[in-house]
């Protein structure tokens, strides 16, 4: 092991030789197939993990479904005071969590620490909650009654997260659920286990320091079977899955199928719209950051641009200058994501390599044009072994396939247009509906881009590129992103059980709707 890899994970208190296990359910243990974590930048083995068998996985449920009983007596704001414990527990550790998720997920060092800081920032909005987290008291028609809606927890939350938010999409799910009464089982993606287990780590002792049995917060590092084990599971009330389209549909279904509730983040396919009076400046700033930043790899990543036509040459004259300066000298450093001047990072795997490359190929077979100077995968990169690409856009066929699809790589597709009508139009055009962007001085045009001839998406930013969102909001898209909201706002609604309790405090039995029925 490197001396970089091994300092970390020993901050982290992780193994650094043998098998690392990849199941937490109040103990460590796991006898599946050992799972190779590798770093992007390198391809060093960072870990091999130990992950879970369907057994294990179901003995897991079994041990979260009980410590959930211990966690819905506990008071609201006493769970509120364990997950301020954890925000200090995970604060403290912002520096060590960051790099292990740049050296195994492959972003960079301050979207590292940033992620590491998304899970405090959720910790702090949950504990709040705690206190508030409240239904209402409605009238009720007939004399001597009232009307209660009860929020009450849910049990168990399943949570399978993506790599590329390794840490903080279960820090939304986790915090969230815990207060609201539920404990969790994580099921990370199989290529980012030990984010998971340095999280685990960090919240266990916690949990034990307040008499509540660890396995409310429990682990499965494993592949689809365990996966399928957890959405599978009728003792898991609530799936919250982020990852693709085409898996999400499935969880979806087999979900539905035992009458489950899901919160679904699928693909983004998110749309810049630059206005001929926006502030060019600021677009290209919201634009690069959102398009290349974690080489294109957050589900709010920017995917089309849409340009007015009277700025599109300038600005993409702009644009291009710096995506050709992507070298590992230039502004636009490529390189080590553990280096605090490195801008864009590695792929996370050699499958983003292949779907990054296929989507060039596809483009430019069908017509469409690559307008930067360097495409595909960099064989001297950087560092040796890492999953370098150069970062590219393309100006496709207005009719070509690829606007309908989300690459998850840093890949940027442009057109112009002419009226905003017109841009809306595109930026609606596509299955997905996750995260969108409008860049004007216009109070008019962004009316219209609020209201409901506007934007589809979830998020629908002013100003702002499309990724990067506070967690003070709810999270999440429309269409097939999947209709979830993680985090803020009123997400926490969705880990609940809602009773509607009507109680008659008087000494007669009268009906709703003035129905009479003899006695
Ligand atoms: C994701 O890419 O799965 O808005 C989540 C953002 C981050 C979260 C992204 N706060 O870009």
């Amino acid at each position: 092991l490197s001396s970089r890899a091994s300092d970390v994970l020993k901050a982290l208190d992780i193994p650094t030789e043998g098998v690392i296990p990849g199941v937490f359910d109040g103990a460590w243990g796991g006898s599946g197939p050992i799972i190779e974590t590798k770093c992007p930048a390198t391809g060093e083995v960072i870990g091999r993990v130990q992950s879970a068998t369907v057994d294990e996985t179901r003995i897991a449920i079994a041990k979260t479904v009980e410590a959930s009983r211990a966690v819905r007596a506990m008071p609201g704001p006493k769970r509120g005071e364990v997950i301020r414990q954890i925000r200090e527990a995970l604060a403290a550790k912002t520096s060590d969590l960051g790099d292990l998720i740049s050296l195994e997920m492959g972003k960079i060092k301050s979207e590292g620490k940033g992620e590491v800081q998304e899970f405090v920032d959720i910790c702090d909005h949950a504990t709040g909650l705690s206190r508030s987290i409240a239904g209402r008291v409605l009238p009720s028609e007939r004399e001597n009654h009232v009307i209660y809606e009860i929020p009450n927890p849910l049990g168990v939350v399943g949570v399978l997260s993506a790599f590329n938010f390794p840490v903080a999409v279960y820090g939304w799910n986790f915090a969230v659920a815990f207060v609201a009464g539920n404990a969790a089982i994580w099921k990370p993606s199989p290529t980012t286990p030990l984010c998971s287990i340095a999280v685990t780590k960090i919240i266990q002792p916690v949990l034990e320091r307040n008499g509540l049995p660890a396995a409310a917060a429990s682990l499965v590092v494993g592949d689809v079977d365990v996966g399928k084990e957890v959405v599978g599971s009728g003792d898991i009330p609530l799936i919250s899955f982020t990852g693709s389209e085409r898996v999400g549909k499935e969880v979806g279904k087999a979900v539905q199928d035992r009458f489950g509730k899901t919160i679904l983040e699928l693909g983004g396919n998110n749309c810049v719209i630059v206005d001929k009076d926006a502030d060019l400046k600021q677009a290209l700033q919201g634009v690069l950051f959102a398009a290349v930043g974690t080489a294109g790899q957050r589900c709010t990543s920017t995917r089309r641009l849409l340009l007015h036509k009277d700025i599109a040459k300038d600005f993409l004259a702009k644009l291009l200058t710096y995506y050709d300066s992507a070298t590992p000298s230039s502004t636009l450093k490529m390189g080590d994501p553990l280096d605090p001047a490195t801008l864009i990072g590695p792929l996370h795997t050699e499958v983003s390599v292949k779907n990054y490359q296929a989507a060039i190929d596809g483009v430019t077979s069908r017509g469409g044009e690559l307008l930067t100077k360097r495409s595909g995968k960099i064989t001297d990169g950087p560092t040796d072994g890492g999953h370098w690409v150069w970062p590219v856009v393309l100006r496709p066929k207005i009719d070509d396939p690829c606007w309908q699809e989300e690459v998850f790589a840093p890949v940027l597709y442009v057109a112009e247009f002419e009226t905003i009508d017109e841009a809306v139009k595109i930026n609606n055009a596509v299955p997905q509906g996750l995260s969108s962007s409008l860049f004007t001085k216009n109070l008019r045009t962004m009316g219209r881009w609020l209201g409901p001839e506007g934007s589809d998406c979830g998020i629908v930013n002013v100003n702002v590129g499309t990724s990067g969102a506070e967690i003070g909001a709810a999270f999440g898209g429309n269409k097939s992103t999947g209709w979830g909201r993680e985090s803020g706002g009123d997400a926490w609604k969705q880990y609940v059980r809602w009773s509607a309790a009507t109680v008659n405090y008087g000494d007669k039995l009268p009906l709703a709707q003035g129905v009479s029925f003899g006695t």
